[in-house]
């Protein structure tokens, strides 16, 4: 087998990436691209998923390839597309659909908590995305896969169809069983509003998020509205633990300010909740206002985000047709 450590992720186009995506996914993504190969794909077949507008869906691809570029991707170094450009991620996931089972999708959350209370209308494409996403990592036989912790359920059916195509067709290690890279300090940015759940990009109210291209003005008024507690801020982790939202802030503020948690609390310990929210306003805006800056500066020369997708589906595209071969020949398609 070939041990080459192969990084593979994707993002979905399915508006403004936000926080929990730059802390969750995209800064792993720059520091990965420093020591391994790496693959970073905008899934759009992935974003269709849920209903997108032809128009914005394009104009989303394209926004998140300037995200990546703006956080510090290297379009040289690290291999950059969209999915939809490469046919083997669809060809591969209808394989995958044959080896999946329908007990293990049964299992996944993302699909409950997507589809909410009437499954019935949720598009076929959302209960089976991932099989998809086993189909995007291991097109390529990648070996790690930098993700938010909500991703880790769909990472370990990744790894259960590998192992079971592995068995099937009789080819011991053919695919890599891949490993998660969830970021230690801040695996789950939680909204603003509610830190029961997730930042999303698709959650209704824009105050349950910072966006990446937001101005000084909105994070400040985002942060000063986040909910959080009337109580001063604990000294302890275990009485932060029970106040989510304001466990959430605090989160945050130690993983942009580089304090591990307790050096935070001892620092905030005893004050007021406007104090952290005053300082946390201050480092996000210094963090994430120049990203800002750079995406919208990218986003005024479309042709180069284009001429970026399509040299990284290029190559992309020789890897996936080398591997693709491999796979129909174990399957037995001629
Ligand atoms: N809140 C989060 N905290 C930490 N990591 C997160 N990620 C997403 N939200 C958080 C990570 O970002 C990467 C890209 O995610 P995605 O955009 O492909 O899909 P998603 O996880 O479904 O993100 P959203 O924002 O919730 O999008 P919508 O609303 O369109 O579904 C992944 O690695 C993810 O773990």
């Amino acid at each position: 087998m070939n041990n080459k450590k192969l990084v593979f992720s994707g993002v979905q186009p399915t508006g403004n990436l936000h926080l929990g995506n730059y802390l969750g996914a995209l800064k792993n993504f720059v520091s990965l691209q420093k020591e391994m190969d790496c693959i970073y794909c905008v899934v759009d077949l992935h974003a269709l998923t849920v209903f997108q507008k032809p128009n914005d869906l394009q104009n989303n691809v394209l926004e998140t390839v300037a995200s990546f570029v703006a956080t510090g991707l290297d379009p040289n170094k690290s291999i950059i597309f969209n999915q939809s450009a490469v046919s083997g991620h669809a060809e591969l996931a209808w394989i995958f659909n044959c080896v999946s089972r329908v007990g293990w999708l049964n299992r996944m959350t993302q699909f409950k908590d997507k589809a909410g209370s009437d499954k019935e209308k949720a598009s076929v494409g959302l209960y089976i995305y991932p099989n998809l996403m086993a189909a995007d990592i291991l097109l390529y036989k990648a070996t790690h896969v930098p993700v938010g912790a909500d991703q880790k359920q769909h990472l370990e059916l990744s790894r259960d169809i590998a192992q079971k195509f592995n068995n099937d067709f009789n080819c011991k290690n053919f695919f890599p069983l891949p490993e998660p890279l969830i970021s230690k300090n801040i695996s789950r940015v939680m909204s603003l509003r509610d830190a029961t759940k997730k930042m999303s990009k698709s959650e209704e109210s824009d105050y349950s998020r910072i966006n990446l291209k937001d101005s000084a003005d909105e994070i400040n008024k985002k942060i000063k509205k986040a909910k959080s507690d009337s109580s001063s801020i604990p000294d302890n982790l275990k009485n932060l633990e029970k106040k989510p939202e304001a466990y959430n802030l605090i989160n945050i503020y130690s993983e942009i300010s580089k304090k591990n948690l307790d050096k935070v609390l001892k620092e905030m310990s005893g004050k007021e909740y406007s104090f952290l929210k005053n300082k946390l306003a201050e480092i996000l805006i210094d963090e994430i206002i120049p990203v800002g800056k750079e995406i919208k500066k990218l986003l005024s020369d479309k042709p180069y985000l284009v001429q970026i997708l399509k040299k990284g589906t290029e190559k992309a595209n020789i890897i996936a047709e080398e591997n693709l071969k491999n796979i129909r020949e174990k399957v037995g398609l001629i």
